[in-house]
């Protein structure tokens, strides 16, 4: 139904740079790698976004027609990338594989990434495996991996700390412009560093696609962060797709929970984080997103369409319910939301989600145990026959889904 992305990005870029106070004139907005050739619309202006109520509809184009296919998915999710970069991350710009090389030297991988006449480097420390078989799949972990290490070096899967803050500093809301990526881009890119550290882990992959020496399989990695990171983790997932599995540990806002219902939540006498909040304590999202602090309702998706920019890749959010800030009635509704796109597109049992209280933020319960080794082994070892179909709670939480939810599931052709 929509194509001819190339076309239409390069406008979309031209429209991005006029329309943006902090955009670069190095910015475009093709993620990679390549989306399919479809058509995206022109970003709304902000003042002339309508309010909406509940969730919005993933499977509504900006033209008001509906998806009825996979292939439309392929096109609806092009729009919902360039709408969440366009109003909530900020651009990723694109590099070229030819301006990344690396080396490896033990446990260390270094890349080295030239563009803009700038050159940056930076490591990365591989764990590898004692057991399994070269190259090894591997978890990227966005500073650092807090699921089960051991289990996983157990299965065989190396794990990668991709050095987040070094790419974009969140110290707090003065880390704005700061790092790495905007030696490159500049101090006035509108990435955000949530979507820095997604173009710096595309530069990873871009390296180790280069490097049989380093013996990762990049065509089985997955990614994970916990918190902050975590936010981080479900960005690089969304915007690459050479990640096979997307696993965002405790990001609470910005993570699965949702900002529509994070403020009824508050609202509502909550302790909860919202965007009104986020906004002014870290720079995980762009500049302007502040604009929508009181005004949830006006963007045009919200992070149920975040999530589903995996799909229909593998997703596995891990939540905990004994933290009230991480919002986790918010984070059950909003996912129960975002697992209605897998549906559609008949691969329910890729997308995951458990909630699980009584522990340190951060800190895998045995009780996620199962659902992490199901996941990893279907998914990145590629064999298994565990059970991803996880939909689970310990909050007791209704999912709410008739106050929030008022659009139906298409059968897609
Ligand atoms: C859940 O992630 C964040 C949260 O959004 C922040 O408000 C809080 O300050 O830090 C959390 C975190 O990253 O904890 C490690």
């Amino acid at each position: 139904m929509k194509r001819n992305l190339s076309l239409r990005m390069s406008f979309l870029g031209i429209m991005a740079m006029v329309a943006s106070v902090t955009a670069s004139c190095n910015e475009d907005v093709v993620f990679d790698p390549k989306l399919p050739r479809c058509e995206v619309p022109e970003m709304p202006s902000y003042e002339s976004l309508p309010s909406i109520e509940k969730l919005p509809d993933p499977f509504k184009f900006m033209d008001g027609s509906r998806v009825d296919s996979r292939r439309d998915w392929e096109c609806r999710r092009a729009e919902i990338a360039a709408l969440a970069q366009e109003f909530q991350y900020g651009y990723k710009p694109s590099t070229p594989s030819s301006a990344t090389t690396g080396s490896v030297n033990g446990d260390t991988l270094t890349v080295k990434v030239n563009q803009n006449g700038a050159s940056i480097s930076f490591n990365c420390t591989i764990t590898y495996p004692t057991t399994g078989r070269k190259p090894y799949p591997a978890v990227i972990g966005i500073g650092a991996s807090n699921l089960n290490n051991a289990a996983l070096l157990n299965m065989g899967v190396a794990i990668i700390n991709f050095p987040n803050n070094r790419i974009a500093e969140q110290l707090n809301g003065s880390s704005r412009g700061k790092g790495l990526f905007y030696e490159v881009f500049g101090s006035d890119h509108s990435a955000s560093a949530t979507m820095a550290w997604a173009w710096g882990v595309s530069r990873v992959i871009d390296a180790l696609e280069k490097m049989p020496r380093a013996n990762i399989d990049a065509r089985k990695l997955g990614v994970t962060g916990c918190s902050r990171n975590g936010k981080g983790a479900l960005v690089v997932g969304a915007f690459d797709e050479r990640i096979k599995l997307t696993i965002p540990q405790e990001p609470g806002a910005g993570g699965a929970a949702s900002w529509r219902i994070s403020d009824a939540q508050k609202e509502a006498g909550k302790n909860v984080q919202t965007l009104s909040q986020i906004t002014g304590e870290n720079v995980w999202f762009r500049e302007d997103f502040s604009r929508f602090s009181n005004t949830s309702d006006k963007l045009p998706f919200d992070q149920h369409s975040v999530m589903a920019l995996v799909a229909p890749r593998a997703l596995l959010v891990i939540e905990n319910t004994s933290i009230d800030w991480l919002s986790p009635q918010s984070s059950w509704t909003t996912a129960h939301a975002a697992h209605k796109v897998w549906q559609a597109l008949g691969v329910p049992d890729n997308m995951g989600f458990s909630q699980v209280g009584d522990h340190w933020h951060c800190l895998l319960p045995e009780s996620q145990l199962p659902e992490l080794t199901a996941y990893v082994d279907k998914f990145l070892i590629g064999r298994g026959t565990g059970n991803t179909a996880i939909m689970k709670t310990d909050g007791g939480f209704a999912t709410n889904e008739q106050e929030w939810i008022d659009w139906t599931v298409p059968t897609l052709k």
